[in-house]
């Protein structure tokens, strides 16, 4: 069996729903907590960009979540992460992309505002990002609540889950309340698949 290496921390909203896919698909694999501030040549050998994720499986390696997550599905076909009917999966994969858009977003606002000389720092740039968060946010918490509750967990869960609990870590109290993604975190977090991969 060959053995999967995961690169990356769980800070990172992109690691960590690759490394809760993983969970859930109960696909054996390590962790190595790289950081792209810390570890950057080390990452760099792995990828070119420089940044993580980055999958190891044997001497291969996948860079970047969605690829990373594709080929998982791929090599476990009975997943259940995607949707078969065509309504349910359009609903998955476009709530898939308004997370990841708040993660990339997060992201960007954490970037601007600590890793910039402080002097350079756009308070208009970190306001717009910071903006298209709580937009994004909001879009999902009022699409959440009209998700069926008995509908299986998919993919889009795990990115929602992600990338509210992201939004949770760099904004702290200037999150205002998203009572669904709340309620939908609290108990996602309960889960042995989810509790494996803490912020
Ligand atoms: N589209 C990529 C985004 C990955 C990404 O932005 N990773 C960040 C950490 S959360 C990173 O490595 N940033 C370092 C950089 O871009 O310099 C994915 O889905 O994996």
């Amino acid at each position: 069996m060959d053995t999967m290496i995961l690169y990356g921390r769980n800070f990172s909203p992109f690691t960590r729903r690759v490394a809760i896919t993983l969970n859930h698909l109960g696909v054996a694999y390590e962790q190595k907590p790289l950081s792209t501030l810390e570890d950057i040549e080390a990452i760099r050998l792995l990828n070119p960009l420089g940044r993580v994720p980055c999958l190891s499986v044997a001497e291969e390696v996948f860079i970047d979540s969605d690829a990373i997550i594709d080929y998982l599905l791929s090599r476990n076909p009975q997943h259940t992460l995607l949707p078969q009917a065509l309504n349910a999966r359009q609903r998955c994969m476009y709530d898939n992309a308004l997370a990841k858009g708040v993660m990339e977003k997060c992201v960007a606002y954490f970037y601007e505002t600590t890793r910039r000389e402080p002097a350079l720092v756009s308070e208009t740039v970190a306001k717009h990002y910071q903006n298209q968060v709580m937009q994004g946010l909001e879009a999902l918490d009022s699409r959440l609540l009209l998700k069926a509750s008995e509908q299986q967990l998919d993919l889009s869960d795990i990115s929602i889950f992600v990338a509210y609990q992201s939004a949770c870590s760099v904004f702290k109290d200037q999150l205002p309340t998203f009572s669904t993604l709340a309620r939908m975190s609290a108990v996602y977090e309960a889960w042995p698949t989810f509790h494996q991969s803490p912020l």
